[in-house]
């Protein structure tokens, strides 16, 4: 037997006032390497901060021809202050003067198939995907994640701090939520099984358990077409609340989220911000227009007649987002009121106007980042919609267990990862907001 002591891991963050003119060993991967007449510059990437640090070339027992990037190193030198314009690096007001340089590993690649060094990297899409561990080792794809990181943790957070509990809910589902072709079949030890679309059934379950319930989590669409817009696997923001009076409630708290999100990254990323050049949105004001309107203003606006059609093409999402920046003053506008046809069995239909839903999305710089609306809940709506839209009562059963069971008015959305990380970083196709990503023709890495 043996019996280890715990002790808590530190982190690698730094106080370098405290260090200034004091030696300390790093331990980092090489990001960068210039290689001069009398040494180097090299650049060491930590969990928490990516350093310059000065070779000269007598000092060192290592020549510097001899080391390689992304190869993983003890560095020990003095910290000394500096003054380094590279965005890429974080401090800027510090660098380590090397005494001495241990290599703990090299890449097995005797070139690297990719220059991650280069302030852009010059590499096709394809090629950036297929060699994503080490594409993403470059900092702008690593400030990309760093925000997406902030999103998800302050979605938790936020929503964890007003009474909402983070639920994880099975993606191996008997039925799909969301309806239309676009699921995943598989097999389930012989019985037929899909991957789930949505984590719709389970979130509204939950309401009638905790109220008011959130989770983050994978969700899958078997999307038959490659488009900037589109993967086949995403991460799904979502939440769902009980008691609401109208979809109003849920608007309010997907904009105070947001908001909370923004300050977070204003707060947390300010490196990535200024890499990435980004300009971080806020919420000043709500602004919600009815689905009809958006076709009548695509219209009268812009000459682009779209009236008739049951969804917003995406010609519509950036037609519209132009005209709220410029006749509204914002970049968030709540459409609502999304035809019935258009929107799953589970929407709430408006009473008055029942070809219409109490239900909306949200465009956000030319692009619908979020579905929400409040769901039926009384178990005998249940019944009437479904045999209206002759479906199979009993392949729901267990979902409709929740309603039988008695739930209060409720609502929620849904809001992608990937699709609001890349219209606040200003990427032009949302595979770029994806660590590893799916689509028609992409199953690797
Ligand atoms: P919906 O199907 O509209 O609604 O999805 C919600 C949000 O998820 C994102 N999204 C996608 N992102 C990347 N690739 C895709 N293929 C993809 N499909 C959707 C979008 C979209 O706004 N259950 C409802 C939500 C709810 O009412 O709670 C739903 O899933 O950002």
């Amino acid at each position: 037997m043996q019996e280890i002591v715990l002790e808590k891991i530190s982190g690698y963050s730094i106080d370098f006032n405290s260090l200034l003119e004091k030696e300390i060993i790093v331990k980092g991967m090489i990001q960068n390497l210039r290689i001069l007449s009398w040494g180097a510059f090299l650049i060491l990437r930590t969990p928490e901060y990516t350093i310059q640090t000065i070779i000269d070339k007598d000092t060192i027992s290592v020549p510097p021809e001899q080391l390689m990037v992304e190869s993983a190193v003890a560095v020990r030198g003095i910290i000394k202050k500096a003054n380094i314009k590279d965005k890429a690096l974080y401090p800027r007001d510090f660098e380590i003067h090397v005494k001495e340089i241990t290599v703990i590993s090299t890449p097995a690649y005797e070139v690297l198939p990719v220059d991650t060094t280069k302030k852009e990297m010059v590499v096709h899409l394809d090629k950036k995907f297929d060699l994503r561990p080490l594409t993403l080792r470059h900092p702008r794809e690593r400030a990309v994640f760093k925000i997406a990181a902030a999103i998800c943790n302050e979605f938790g957070n936020y929503l964890s701090s007003t009474g909402f509990t983070r639920i994880c809910s099975p993606k191996i589902n008997s039925t799909g939520a969301e309806g239309g072709a676009n699921i995943f079949k598989l097999d389930y030890f012989g019985r037929e099984a899909f991957l789930a679309q949505s984590p719709q059934f389970y979130k509204q379950i939950m309401v009638g358990v905790y109220g008011r319930v959130f989770e983050i989590g994978p969700v899958f669409r078997a999307e038959k077409h490659a488009t900037s817009r589109h993967l086949n696997e995403y991460v799904s923001l979502d939440f769902e609340m009980g008691f609401i009076e109208s979809f109003m409630d849920l608007i309010k708290v997907e904009a105070n989220t947001l908001n909370a999100i923004f300050e977070r990254i204003e707060k947390d990323c300010g490196n990535e911000i200024e890499l990435l050049d980004m300009k971080v949105p806020k919420i000043e004001r709500i602004v919600t227009v009815p689905f009809d309107e958006v076709h009548e203003i695509v219209y009268k606006k812009y000459n682009k007649d779209y009236r008739g059609e049951t969804d917003l093409a995406p010609e519509e999402e950036k037609l519209i987002s132009e005209y709220g920046e410029n006749e509204w003053n914002t970049e968030f506008i709540f459409v609502t009121h999304y035809p019935s046809s258009k929107r799953p069995f589970y929407t709430m239909d408006d009473p008055e106007h029942p070809e219409k839903t109490l239900s909306f999305d949200l465009i956000f710089r030319n692009l619908e980042i979020t579905t929400g609306g409040q769901r039926l809940h009384l178990y005998s709506d249940y019944m009437n919609k479904m045999k209206k839209l002759s479906m199979n009562i009993e392949t729901f059963q267990s979902y409709l267990q929740a309603f039988q069971s008695g739930m209060p008015p409720h609502g929620g959305l849904g809001l992608g990862l990937e699709r609001l990380t890349a219209q606040i970083c200003g990427l032009s196709n949302v595979k770029e907001a994806s660590l590893f990503p799916r689509d028609i023709n992409r199953l690797e890495p």
